[in-house]
């Protein structure tokens, strides 16, 4: 078991974690996604949420509101590419009452990844689709094939490949969503373009369940963000669930699994968010300052840190 000790300790070393005021925060239903423009994405989510809607179709279509606005160039349409010039995509979506699970990785050609994520789910006996066969489900399953490069993407591209001294670099936009309806059922899914010019076949941590997100119907959910080749490693949403169980609070389930990674030396940035059955949110970050997420219940609808 982690003593308050090695939490304090592991905290030293996470560079900010942050609570939202408990008392406006315990209440369900409830939602929490990463950076700012999930304010947005949660306004997508509270929508059906209010209305006694469920989980997973309110994760969902709070995500695809992130990846299909072409202005977020870290999540679905008009992402930024690989280093070939070619957006592609990874998603999970967990649902907690059948502890089941779909994902896809290296998807292309489609911009809605977190439901082709759902179709995995619901439709077959797998978990995890990718790359081209990941379209073709996609195809069968209805999707539509279509170009995910925008004007600005194409120009981003282009200008990487001009430079030097190009290398790639990490965005700071992956939409991971954790929701809890009204029923008490817990749905957590995260969608990504990944690292902007990664190399062809790069497949991140959001899409790995565990890492990009994780849910137990019975504790709460979590999910990440950040340097996914790193993050991976750590498996840190499934980490900050258990620690949950341990009857850690969000915030410190959350820097806790971050702690980890900075434990065996690295360096990567990284963020998570968590909220538990009782709908109390947390999160934390590490050599990521410009972290914040957003947070909604029938009391709050904010973004934090401010
Ligand atoms: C990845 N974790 O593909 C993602 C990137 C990310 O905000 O979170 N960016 O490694």
């Amino acid at each position: 078991m982690i003593t308050r000790r090695e939490f304090m300790e592991g905290v030293a070393v996470v560079a900010g974690s942050f609570a939202i005021r408990p008392q406006e925060a315990k209440s369900i239903p409830a939602i929490i996604t990463t950076w700012s423009f999930g304010k947005k994405a949660n306004a997508v989510a509270w929508e059906i949420l209010s209305k006694g809607g469920s989980s997973l179709d309110a994760v969902e279509k709070g995500i695809n509101d992130a990846e299909l606005d072409p202005d977020n160039m870290s999540v679905g349409y008009g992402g930024l590419p690989n280093e070939d010039g070619e957006t592609t995509l990874d998603a999970v979506l967990m649902h907690g009452p059948p502890h089941a699970a779909g994902a896809v990785g290296c998807l292309k050609r489609i911009k809605t990844p977190i439901s082709v994520a759902r179709k995995v789910l619901e439709k077959t006996k797998h978990t995890f689709l990718v790359g081209d066969d990941a379209t073709k489900f996609a195809v069968k399953m209805g999707f539509k094939e279509e170009d995910l490069s925008t004007e600005k993407s194409k120009k981003a591209w282009e200008a990487w490949k001009a430079d030097p001294k190009r290398t790639n670099f990490w965005t700071h936009d992956t939409i991971g969503m954790v929701a809890i309806d009204s029923k008490g059922d817990i749905t957590a899914g995260c969608s990504t373009s990944g690292l902007a010019f990664k190399i062809a076949g790069r497949v991140g941590d959001s899409p790995i369940v565990g890492s990009g997100a994780y849910c137990d119907n019975d504790i709460g959910g979590a999910a990440a963000t950040g340097n996914g080749d790193v993050m991976m490693r750590f498996c840190p949403s499934l980490m900050a669930v258990e620690l949950m169980r341990a009857r850690k609070t969000p915030e410190e389930a959350c820097a806790i699994a971050l702690s980890r990674m900075t434990a065996k030396g690295y360096k990567a940035g990284g963020a998570m968010v968590a909220m538990n059955k009782k709908g109390e949110f947390g999160f934390a970050q590490v050599n990521y300052p410009d972290f914040q997420c957003a947070a909604r219940n029938g009391l709050i609808d904010e973004i934090r840190p401010k």
